[in-house]
């Protein structure tokens, strides 16, 4: 499961902004782990994996990033390009992430360390995954 949101955006044009998003609040989890991918050269896909246990929290700091969900029979296509929205993305869900503009920079908040053992980076072993039935298989 997905969910997109719009955070808090205090300020003005003159002054400029401030959005956050905090634990258990906007981020419906504890934050454990940031990590921020930037310098992507346009035609470069990254992600192309699924998460087991990981829950995430994805803003587009600055440019814009498209990233496509699939839960193996169905896929949704989602344009992050606004430092206000906050994506939300539960384990299960297999991603593909491209960005569209060379300035972008995705953040994402992750609810635990990085562990490799959580990764399923072959969509054939994804699909076997999913359908076996996991607790955390992913339905958009
Ligand atoms: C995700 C998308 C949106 C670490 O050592 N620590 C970390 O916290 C992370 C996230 C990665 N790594 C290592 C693992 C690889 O050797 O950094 C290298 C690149 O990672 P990866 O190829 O998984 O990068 P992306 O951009 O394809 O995927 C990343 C996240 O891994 C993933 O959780 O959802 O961003």
């Amino acid at each position: 499961m997905y969910k997109l949101i719009e955070v808090a955006r205090i300020g003005d044009l003159d002054r400029g902004y401030l959005s956050y998003f905090e634990s258990n609040k906007e981020c419906p989890f504890d934050i454990k782990r940031l990590y921020y991918i930037y310098g992507v050269p346009q035609g470069v896909e990254r992600g192309a994996h699924a998460h087991k246990e990981l829950k995430q929290a994805m803003v587009c700091m600055s440019g814009s990033v498209k990233i496509v969900l699939t839960d193996g029979s169905e896929s949704k296509s989602i344009i992050l390009d606004s430092p206000h929205q906050l994506l939300i993305i539960n384990p299960g869900l297999w991603r593909d992430v491209s960005f569209l503009q060379p300035n972008s920079v995705l953040l994402v908040a992750a609810n635990d360390y990085y562990e490799e053992e959580d990764y399923i980076r072959d969509y054939d072993d994804y699909l076997k995954y999913i359908r076996k039935g996991s607790d955390n298989e992913g339905t958009l």
